[in-house]
């Protein structure tokens, strides 16, 4: 009995080995590529990753994804690439910003312009003392930056019952935002009292009544199905939002001078490829979410920016930033 079993295993042992070099590369070639993200397999990015980056890094990625949340919480991905848990996330700047304050200012109200402008800032001078930290402080390398969308404010009364023109019409609703303190300052920022909330739990706290509303781009609210418990989407644009594709840099720097241009070019076509969808997305979904009965309007925008603007110029986040970081990023707008 025991030499039979030598020889089955002997034989198993040689065909895989046979057959991994037939394919021409041994899965020890290949490195593990862990990706977590809080957002669904079907959003935008999630696809840009999965069907633009993956491939094109195919012959020594084997790329592992996550989604909504499954294996690290949102707001937990970067501590666990810093301690070489994971290898990439798609990351905020509102999670930067809980380890370095001077995030803030990608993150404020109205400050981006549009997706242009996002590339723009991302790809000039004035972001090379922010990439430097994070990589000097954190062991992550930011790769390229992804446009989530304009950030629009969905509530679950009716046009009827809660219009809102101005800040003051969002006073004491209970707005769902992110959990961060950046977060939490835009949703104040607003008007609203802002509720700390993982992405994940959203949909049953808008259906359960537990928050009033959320604030998320159209593509967003469209694939997380947060139209079907809500009524309304008021067109405040108030944050042209980001992402950024974030990788260990161990894990970076292990790879060849090859392999780094070859990711590069990965994440930066799966970053356009993300964008461009998303663009599209975002011109057609109003007439797809007032045929599923919301009303979708714009509010009185000046008096939403002014507001929101004054709210950051004496914060403690404005205080963080490094000097003509602003100017700069509005000199690149157009
Ligand atoms: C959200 O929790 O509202 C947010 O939009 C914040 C983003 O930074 C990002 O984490 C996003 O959720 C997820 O990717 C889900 O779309």
């Amino acid at each position: 009995m025991i030499k039979l079993t030598r020889k089955v295993v002997l034989f198993a042992v040689l065909t895989i080995g046979a057959f991994a070099t037939f394919t021409g590369s041994t899965w020890a070639e290949k490195m593990e590529l862990r990706m977590a993200t809080s957002g669904s397999e079907t959003d935008q990015r999630s696809v840009a990753m999965a069907e633009v980056f993956a491939p094109m890094v195919a012959d020594f990625i084997d790329y592992q994804p996550s989604y909504n949340g499954t294996i690290f919480a949102q707001g937990t991905e970067l501590d666990a690439i810093s301690r070489g848990n994971l290898e990439m996330s798609i990351a905020s700047a509102q999670e930067l910003a809980q380890f370095f304050p001077e995030f803030s200012i990608f993150a404020t109200g109205y400050v981006h312009q549009n997706a242009a402008h996002q590339v723009a800032v991302f790809n000039d001078p004035l972001m090379d003392s922010f990439k430097a930290t994070t990589e000097e402080e954190l062991g992550i390398k930011l790769l390229s930056v992804m446009y989530l969308g304009r950030r629009q404010v969905n509530l679950r009364h009716s046009k009827d019952d809660l219009t809102v023109m101005t800040p003051s019409d969002l006073a004491g609703v209970n707005l769902r935002m992110p959990g961060t303190d950046a977060w939490q300052f835009l949703g104040k920022a607003l008007g609203a009292a802002p509720t700390p909330m993982a992405f994940s739990e959203v949909y049953t706290a808008l259906s359960t009544g537990a928050v009033d509303g959320q604030d998320n781009p159209l593509p967003t609210v469209v694939d997380a199905k947060f139209y079907e418990v809500t009524k309304q989407i008021v067109l405040t644009s108030h944050l042209v939002d980001l992402n950024y594709i974030a990788i260990s840099k161990e894990f970076w720097d292990n790879l060849t001078p090859d392999q780094q241009a070859t990711m590069q070019k990965a994440a930066d076509a799966a970053a356009e490829s993300g964008r461009q969808k998303q663009l599209e997305l975002e011109a057609s979904l109003v007439s797809f979410l007032e045929e599923q009965g919301l009303d979708v309007y714009e509010p009185d925008l000046e008096a939403f920016r002014s507001h929101v603007q004054a709210q950051y110029i004496d914060s403690e986040f404005a205080e963080s930033w490094p000097e003509g970081v602003l100017e700069a990023i509005n000199a690149l707008g157009n």
